[in-house]
């Protein structure tokens, strides 16, 4: 019998057609766009039982009276006659010709079949047939000009689908494009094509090492902004190297691409998803894992309903695009939340360049009108982008996996935040006081305590040569732990900071390595459900403990008293939570390290992060509920699993203790926030609850 269908469910085109193989080298030359490209993704996806999860379509050739709304009549007929019997002959004179571009007899076909396909696809989402789609098309399209094939693009497959959609297809609503261009090359073709539409807004980040790379023009500069009606519709992120990988990427969405798809706000997003800017890539030279990639792409689901068409274009390295592919395919059919991290700090270049594109696009988009330097400061409290991958044993070893160049140490640290490199910290005063040294100034000193608390995150550890050891890290990063259960009365919550036992508890806790008291208490309420379950614990004995719902929802509304503690006591408050209540006895090892700042960084994006390495614990799920003075607040809780088995009553659903109850009531009436009697109403209320 067939599962009902999910309502959740995203209907996912996947576009593949095995025709677009038949385009390739006359006399079988090695190529880097070759037909394996297309086969390993497929072959890919098959082994992971994608195309069972998707709506899997298969081609059709473009009619030409589409093609001719961006390509001259004359292209029309050169890319139609290629592949017949008269041209046979003069393939390789005609390509060569052009600028990076072959011909043989399946490449006529291959060429209409790509453009069909991303028509396709791209009607069946506007319409709503599809929630998104991909489609796995050879040749690439986004260098091909109006009148010209390059780059190994014959028709340019996005721009044509894009006109179709606006000029064909009125009644389907799509008045407004984004396309994104995020293959390592400019999209030189797709950028002339609607240079003076603001009807499509294209955005291309690309390599261009000041006009030396591929395609090798001035046309893929920051300073290409559009014109006339489409002036500030095309917007252009051009590296100065190679090297760029996820943060770098991750920093040019969240301060230039989101902020104006914000305000944009396009009826659909056509991506130009080539895939030559990932990690070993023979010709991009960057290093976009298949996590970036799918960061990259989750950021972009929140616009335009979702509706989003991914149309491949280059990338050249088998693996790495079938990885990103599948990386990407798992984003649309919103399986996850994500996992994995950001391995680097965005090069020092990125921000310059992102600076540059703002200013010369901020009098079209005011949202990039903001000042960078603060905006970096302030956001670096995300470690997401500060490289510390600590695995999961107190090892302060770091992994570079993928080879690609990043060695995490204090030399990135300063180069990248180079103001900051200046700056003197006053070590026994984290973050309080941070002073401008032996800089002749005019200036006064800079305090950074308050618009970037955690400036400290992003001073390396001067005692251990270059690579820092993980409690020292984490040690000079604060986060607000929020508590909804035994842990709001302070006294009980410190057992975890200080060690000890007190009234209601049956079993002293170890405390955390750093006994240092919290720098700070607040209270708030989250909407989020509280209720108690389980039956038993060591700590407090008999009855059920506190939870919070994982899922949000506005109609709840549960107390916490947030602790300002540093990352490194968060980490041991966590490893006490979870070893002293299993049962099974089986305890983390006192000192481990569950968390790395990588880990804040995805738990901000993805609000919940369950940890691997506590899913025999109770509170394995760390949530994200948003910042307070530029701190993330981090909370534990059961994984979304577990609600499940709580609902079927596979694990056990019972009420408080009297001595957990009342812990909990003297933290809500000793931290102010409502009378005895409203705690105990609020405690049996969350107590008697549906989950
Ligand atoms: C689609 C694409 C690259 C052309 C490079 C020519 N083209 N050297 O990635
Ligand atoms: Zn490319």
């Amino acid at each position: 019998m067939a599962a009902p269908e999910d309502p959740r469910r995203r209907r996912v085109g996947l576009l593949y057609d095995e025709r677009m193989c038949h385009h390739a080298t006359p006399d079988g030359e090695i190529h880097p766009e070759n037909p394996d490209r297309i086969r390993a993704i497929w072959q890919k996806l098959e082994s992971e039982g994608i195309p069972q999860r998707c709506v899997v379509l298969s081609a059709k050739e473009a009619e030409d009276k589409y093609i001719a709304s961006v390509h001259t009549p004359r292209h029309i007929k050169l890319i139609k006659n290629i592949s017949s019997k008269k041209f046979n002959s003069q393939h390789l004179r005609i390509a060569s010709e052009f600028n990076s571009i072959y011909f043989n007899k399946g490449s006529s076909e291959a060429a209409y079949l790509a453009v069909g396909s991303v028509m396709e696809v791209s009607e069946k989402v506007a319409k709503g047939d599809l929630d998104s789609a991909i489609a796995i098309v050879r040749p690439p399209g986004h260098h091909a000009e109006s009148d010209e094939a390059m780059g190994f693009c014959l028709f340019n497959n996005v721009a044509i689908a894009a006109n179709f959609l606006l000029n064909e297809r009125p009644e389907l609503g799509i008045r407004k494009i984004l396309i994104v261009d995020w293959d390592v090359h400019h999209g030189n073709g797709t950028q002339n094509m609607f240079y003076k539409d603001p009807r499509v807004l294209f955005f291309s980040v690309h390599r261009f090492d000041f006009g030396m790379f591929y395609p090798a023009s001035g046309d893929g500069s920051y300073c290409m902004i559009g014109e006339g009606p489409g002036a500030g519709y095309n917007i252009n992120v051009p590296w100065e190297q190679g090297q760029c990988g996820d943060a770098d990427y991750v920093a040019v969405w969240d301060h230039v691409l989101l902020p104006v798809a914000e305000s944009y706000d396009p009826d659909i997003i056509l991506i130009s998803a080539g895939f030559d800017a990932a990690v070993d890539d023979p010709l991009g030279g960057c290093c976009i894992t298949p996590y970036g990639y799918s960061l990259m792409l989750k950021k972009l689901t929140g616009f335009a309903q979702g509706k989003i068409v991914m149309a491949l274009e280059g990338g050249y390295n088998l693996k790495s695009i079938a990885d990103s592919v599948l990386a990407c395919v798992k984003v649309l059919l919103e399986e996850k939340p994500l996992v994995g991290s950001i391995k680097a700090q965005p090069l020092e270049s990125t921000w310059r360049v992102i600076q540059e594109v703002c200013h010369e696009l901020k009098t079209f988009w005011l949202a990039l009108s903001v000042e960078l330097p603060q905006k970096v400061l302030v956001s670096n409290w995300r470690p997401c982008s500060v490289e510390l991958n600590l695995s999961s044993s107190s090892e302060s070893t770091v992994e570079n996996d993928g080879g690609a160049s990043i060695t995490i140490c204090a030399t990135n640290f300063v180069e990248i935040i180079e103001p900051l490199s200046k700056l003197n910290m006053d070590e026994d005063n984290h973050g309080k006081a941070i002073t401008l040294d032996h800089i002749p100034t005019d200036k006064s000193p800079v305090v950074l305590s308050e618009e970037c608390p955690n400036a400290q995150a992003l001073m390396p550890d001067k005692n251990v040569d270059g690579c820092t050891h993980w409690r020292s890290v984490l040690s000079k990063n604060e986060v607000w732990y929020g508590s909804y259960g035994s842990n709001m009365w302070k006294p009980g919550f410190l057992c975890y900071i200080k060690g000890g036992k007190v009234e209601g508890m049956n079993e002293p806790c170890p405390g955390s390595q750093d006994k240092s008291s919290p720098k700070g208490v607040i209270w708030k309420t989250v909407p989020h459900q509280l209720f108690f379950a389980r039956s038993l614990t060591r700590t407090w004995g008999k009855g059920g403990v506190a939870f919070l719902h994982p899922e949000s929802n506005k109609n709840d509304k549960a107390y916490m008293c947030m602790y300002r503690i540093t990352l490194e006591q968060f980490n041991d408050v966590l490893l006490q939570e979870n070893s002293l209540h299993q049962e099974n006895g089986k305890s983390q090892g006192a000192g481990a390290t569950l968390l790395d700042l990588s880990d804040i960084g995805v738990v901000a994006e993805n609000k919940s992060l369950p940890l691997e390495a506590l899913k025999a614990g109770w509170y394995s799920n760390i949530l994200y509920l948003g910042e307070e003075d530029n701190l993330p607040i981090l909370t534990m809780t059961c994984s979304c699993s577990e609600i499940d088995q709580f609902r079927s009553g596979e694990l056990p659903i019972s009420g408080p203790s009297n001595d957990y109850m009342n812990t909990l009531v003297r933290g809500l009436v000793e931290g102010k926030q409502i009378t005895r009697e409203e705690a105990i109403a609020y405690i049996n209320d969350a107590a008697m609850r549906e989950l």
